[in-house]
């Protein structure tokens, strides 16, 4: 079996109303589609994404670039591409774009193997569910009126979630106190609330906002400082009772595992794009494992099903509704759940 070819295709999907958090205003989230042909019918398919299609052809231009590491090879030999690409881009950079442009690669070639086995890739990989925990996201923005929040929390959970995350960083904590208040009081005290600041703040104004939100049984407290302030996470986390979530603007499992060394949170959230394909993703998650930390992935819904359902520390995928106009297929929620397609692949083809 030999890739005959890669291709890209650039798609930009809108969002049905434009949103902010504490650090993004996103209208449309443009992708570079990318498809592995083989020489044997079976084709494998992965994508990033810019938030509203910005400096997309950076990436299009790398994945492309990469082609020569994968065009004539047998797709299997995803670890050997995987160490090739890692030496191509050194002098560029483990991060970014090189990054990137490498998962989207690396999904493509488990997607197409696993295809070609004619197997879902969970149990390719040693499944351990059939449905993962999951929690709306696709909705309490920062830019979102109070009215909006109780209105939107209450159609999450009329459409059967039990679990949603609301955006942090207003200007005012009292504000971010009172919009956290009106979800909890629309949704009542069964419905897991989750809290995302965007790495809005300093440690102590996210100590200080934190202890005013322990009232509301919050789930967990993600990105509450900038990435790279491990030290400060780990202070965050010292001083509260809520767990804290973070990980998803790191890079690799080396990214992951600064984190875990720092003791920076309770759940690391390695994002697909950014931790460098299902490889790494798995890797890192086997990192987070041996200290008994659990993974939940971030947005790439679709595709990080197939590790919730194989990872053994992965306690839930993050729903975002934002990419499912790319698919022929649709994700099935059951009992607050996502069900993982039984299908070939990731079990999601792009339309
Ligand atoms: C988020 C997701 C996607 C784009 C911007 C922000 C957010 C999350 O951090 O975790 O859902
Ligand atoms: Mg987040």
């Amino acid at each position: 079996m030999r890739v005959t070819s890669l291709e890209t295709q650039l798609v930009d999907l809108p969002l049905d109303k434009p949103i902010g958090t504490a650090i993004h205003s996103i209208r449309s989230v443009g992708c570079v589609l990318v498809r592995l042909r083989t020489d044997v019918g079976p084709h494998g398919e992965g994508y990033v994404f810019t938030i509203n299609g910005d400096r997309l052809g950076a990436f299009d231009e790398m994945v492309r670039g990469l082609a020569p590491f994968v065009v004539g090879r047998d797709p299997h030999e995803i670890e050997g591409v995987w160490l090739d690409v890692w030496a191509a881009i050194n002098p560029m950079g483990h991060a970014g774009v090189t990054i990137g442009a490498l998962s989207a690669i690396d999904v493509a070639l488990w997607d197409c193997v696993a295809k070609a086995a004619g197997l879902p890739l969970h149990k390719m990989w040693g499944s351990c569910r059939d449905t993962v925990d999951t929690y709306a996201s696709s909705g309490l923005w920062l830019s979102s009126s109070v009215q909006e929040l109780t209105e939107e929390a209450k159609r999450f959970v009329a459409q059967g979630f039990t679990a949603m995350k609301i955006r942090l960083g207003s200007e005012q904590a009292a504000d971010d106190v009172a919009r956290v208040r009106a979800v909890r009081d629309a949704i009542g005290p069964d419905i897991r609330l989750l809290a995302d600041a965007n790495q809005k703040f300093q440690p102590k104004e996210a100590i200080r906002l934190g202890r005013l939100l322990e009232a509301f049984d919050l789930t967990w407290f993600e990105e509450p400082v900038p990435t790279y302030d491990h030290e400060g996470h780990r202070r965050v986390r010292d001083s509260l009772d809520i767990p804290i979530a973070s990980g998803e603007t790191e890079y690799t499992r080396r990214g992951i595992h600064a984190m875990l060394e720092a003791g920076a949170a309770d759940i690391l959230m390695p994002d697909l794009q950014r931790v460098g394909g299902f490889s790494e993703f798995k890797k890192a998650s086997a990192v987070a494992s041996a200290r008994n930390v659990p993974v939940s992935s971030h947005i790439f819904t679709e595709q990080s099903l197939s590790l919730g359902a194989s990872l053994h520390n992965c306690i839930s995928v993050e729903h975002m509704d934002w990419f499912a106009p790319l698919f022929n297929e649709e994700m099935e929620l059951r009992e607050g759940r996502l069900v993982v397609p039984d299908r070939p692949g990731t079990g999601f083809t792009f339309r």
